[in-house]
C-alpha cells in the first residue's frame, strides 16, 4: 500500500493519528496501520472461546489452542451424507461452521454421497440427492449470514475413489477389528438384523476423509464420537496425524420426539413456507412451566446465540390482555419467565416460528425446488 493510501485509510479510521508530527514517516504509519488491523482481529483466546461455545466436547483441546496460535488459517470440516431432506436441525452445525469461519478457519463441507449409499440410500437416487444437497446447503449457510469466502464444498466420491485413498482404506481395514467398526458405526449407520458390510466401511472412510481433506479439525454431533475416536486411534497406525474432534450436542427435535428426516411432521424442512412452519411449531411439545423441550433447546443453542451475536432482541408478540409484547436479549431470562409461567408456550412458539421463517426466506427457492422434486419424488 502506498503512503498516500495508508494516510487516507488512517484518516478514515482514526484521524487523531495523523495530527502528530510523525505523520510524514511512512514506517510509523505502517506500524500504526498494523496495530489498527490487529485490534480489529480476534485474539487467540477469543477465537478459542468462539469455537468452544455451546459444544458438547472437544477431543484435543490443548492441540486446538496450539493450532490457533501457530497456524494462520487452520482447516476444519463437517461431513453430511445426502440421505433425508435437510431440516432446521442442520442450523446447529451451520452455526458452528459460521463460528469456525469467524475464528479464521477455512471450512470444508463434505457432501458424502458414498457414505449415503453405505448407509442404505439406493445407488439409483444418490446423484439426485447429492445435487439437492449441493444446492441447498450453501443456501442454508448463506441464510445464516456467514461470510463464505473461506467456505468450500467437496463431493465425497470425487475424492474417495482415487487409488491412493482406496489403498489407505484397505490398509486401515487391516488394523481395525469388525467389532470396533461395528461399535463405531452403531450410532450413525442404520443396521438391521442382517447388517450390510457397507456399514463397517463407513467409519473407516470417515477416518480417511480427515486425511484426504487435509484438515486439522473435524466437526460433528456427539453421535459421531465413536467414529472420531476410531479415526484418532487408527490414523497414526498408517502414518497419519490424529485430528482434533469438535462435537456439537444433539438437541431434542423441535417438534418433539427425535428430529427425523424420514417423518415430515417431526421436523421443519428448509423449504417449508411460513404457514407450514407455524403449523408444525404449533404442534410442538411444550408444557406450560416446563423448559425441557426442543423449542427451548433451539432457543438456547441457536436462536438466542445469533440474536446475541447480532446484538438483536427476540420479540415475543402478545395481545394486551396477555401482557402485551415483550423483548428478550438473554436466554436465561426467557427460561426464568417460562418456569414462572409469565411466558406461555404458545407465544414462544409463535415467535420462534417467525424467526425461523425469517431465516428461511433468505433461501433462493426457485433455484432449489426443482432439485428437491427430483431427489425426493
Ligand atoms: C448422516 C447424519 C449425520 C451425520 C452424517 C451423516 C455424517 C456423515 C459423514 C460422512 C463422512 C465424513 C464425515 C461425516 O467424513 O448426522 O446421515
Amino acid at each position: 500500500m502506498d503512503f498516500f493510501k495508508q494516510k487516507t485509510l488512517i484518516r478514515f479510521i482514526n484521524p487523531s493519528l495523523l495530527s502528530s508530527s510523525d505523520n510524514k514517516n511512512p514506517n510509523l504509519l505502517r506500524i500504526q496501520l498494523i496495530i489498527i488491523y490487529k485490534m480489529a482481529q480476534l485474539s487467540v483466546e477469543q477465537r478459542f472461546e468462539l469455537i468452544k461455545r455451546n459444544t458438547a466436547e472437544i477431543i484435543g483441546e490443548e492441540d486446538l489452542k496450539k493450532l490457533l496460535k501457530e497456524k494462520k488459517t487452520p482447516v476444519a470440516y463437517l461431513g453430511t451424507a445426502p440421505t433425508g431432506k435437510p431440516h432446521v436441525g442442520y442450523f446447529l452445525w451451520g452455526l458452528k461452521v459460521c463460528d469456525l469461519l469467524k475464528a479464521g478457519f477455512h471450512v470444508k463441507i463434505l457432501l458424502a454421497d458414498i457414505h449415503a449409499v453405505l448407509d442404505n440410500t439406493p445407488w439409483s437416487i444418490i446423484d439426485a440427492r447429492y445435487d439437492y444437497y449441493a444446492a441447498i446447503i450453501p443456501e442454508m449457510i448463506k441464510a445464516l449470514g456467514a461470510d463464505t469466502k473461506e467456505l468450500e464444498f467437496v463431493k465425497g466420491s470425487e475424492m474417495q475413489l482415487k487409488p491412493e485413498y482406496m489403498y489407505d482404506l484397505l490398509q486401515l481395514s487391516s488394523h481395525v477389528s469388525v467389532h470396533d467398526c461395528e461399535k463405531a458405526a452403531s450410532e450413525v449407520v442404520k443396521m438391521g438384523d442382517n447388517p450390510k458390510l457397507s456399514g463397517l466401511i463407513y467409519p473407516l472412510m470417515q477416518a480417511c476423509d480427515e486425511q484426504y481433506l487435509g484438515v486439522d479439525v473435524q466437526l460433528g454431533g456427539t453421535d459421531q464420537r465413536k467414529i472420531m475416536v476410531l479415526a484418532r486411534e487408527n490414523l497414526p497406525k498408517i502414518g497419519y496425524e490424529r485430528r482434533i474432534e469438535l462435537m456439537n450436542p444433539l438437541l431434542p427435535g423441535l417438534i418433539g420426539k427425535k428430529m427425523s428426516s424420514s417423518d415430515p411432521n417431526t421436523k421443519i424442512d428448509l423449504l417449508d413456507n411460513e404457514e407450514a412452519v407455524k403449523k408444525k411449531l404449533n404442534k410442538a411439545e411444550f408444557i406450560e412451566g416446563d423448559i425441557d423441550n426442543g423449542v427451548m433447546a433451539f432457543l438456547e443453542y441457536f436462536l438466542m446465540v445469533i440474536k446475541k451475536d447480532k446484538k438483536e432482541k427476540l420479540l415475543i408478540e402478545r395481545p394486551e390482555k396477555f401482557g402485551g409484547n415483550v423483548e428478550y436479549s438473554d436466554f436465561e431470562v426467557i427460561k426464568k419467565d417460562v418456569i414462572s409461567k409469565k411466558l406461555h408456550p404458545m407465544d414462544v412458539k409463535l415467535a420462534v416460528a417467525k424467526e425461523i421463517s425469517k431465516i428461511l426466506s433468505n433461501i433462493d427457492r426457485k433455484k432449489v425446488e426443482p432439485l428437491e422434486k427430483k431427489a425426493y419424488s
